[in-house]
C-alpha cells in the first residue's frame, strides 16, 4: 500500500473529478462537464460534438475504466493502491496516458499550450469554483514569459503529482488543492 502522503493526494484528486460533489465517480459526472466545457468555450456544434466525445472516451477508458457502477472515494484510493503495489512503473505508465489525454482536450485551440483559460476552464467544467485557486496552481507551474504551459510540462507534474510518495519533494497542485474554497 502506498504511503500516506500519496493516499491524501489521490483522495484530493477524486475531489477534483467528483463534477457534481455527490461522493462518487459515474457518468453523471461525464455529462456535466462535456456540457461545461462546450458552453465555457462556446464551442460550435462541431467542435463541440468532437470535443464531447473525446472527453466521454477519457473518463470512461481513463477515469472510469469502464465501470458501469458507481466509483466511490475509497474505490478510487483501493484502487490505486492496488495498482500502485501490485506494479508501480505500470500505474505511472497509466497516469501518463491518462494525463496526456486529458490535457490534450484542456488545450482546446490545440498549440500544444496550456493558457490560463483553458486552465480555468478545465476546472470549471470540472465543477470548481475557486477560481483564485486555479489561478495560484497555474502560476505555480510555471507559465513562459507570454503565460503559456506547455501541455507536457503540466501533464508531467500532474504525473508527479498522482504517482509521487516522496513528501519531501514540493507539490503545488497538492498546496493548492489543499487550500480550496468549495
Ligand atoms: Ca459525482
Ligand atoms: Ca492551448
Amino acid at each position: 500500500m502506498a504511503n500516506q502522503y500519496l493516499n491524501d493526494k489521490w483522495q484530493l484528486w477524486f475531489g477534483v473529478l467528483d463534477v457534481n460533489k455527490d461522493g462518487v465517480l459515474s457518468h453523471e459526472d461525464t455529462v456535466i462537464s462535456k456540457k461545461k466545457f462546450a458552453d465555457l468555450h462556446h464551442l460550435q456544434k462541431g467542435d463541440a460534438e468532437k470535443m464531447g466525445e473525446a472527453i466521454e472516451s477519457w473518463w470512461k477508458n481513463d477515469v472510469l475504466r469502464c465501470a458501469t457502477d458507481e466509483i466511490s472515494a475509497k474505490r478510487f484510493v483501493d484502487d490505486l493502491n492496488k495498482e500502485y503495489s501490485e506494479d508501480k512503473n505500470k500505474m505511472v505508465a497509466r497516469m501518463k496516458d491518462l494525463f496526456t489525454r486529458g490535457f490534450g482536450i484542456t488545450d482546446v485551440n490545440g498549440d500544444g499550450f496550456i493558457d490560463e483559460t483553458e486552465f480555468i476552464v478545465l476546472f470549471q467544467s470540472l465543477g470548481h469554483v475557486d477560481v483564485s485557486m486555479m489561478k495560484t496552481m497555474f502560476k505555480s507551474l510555471g507559465p513562459n514569459k507570454d503565460g503559456l504551459i506547455e501541455v507536457q510540462r503540466i501533464t508531467d507534474a500532474w504525473v508527479e503529482f498522482a504517482t509521487n510518495d516522496d513528501k519531501s519533494v514540493p507539490c503545488s497542485i497538492k498546496d493548492a488543492l489543499d487550500t480550496e474554497k468549495k
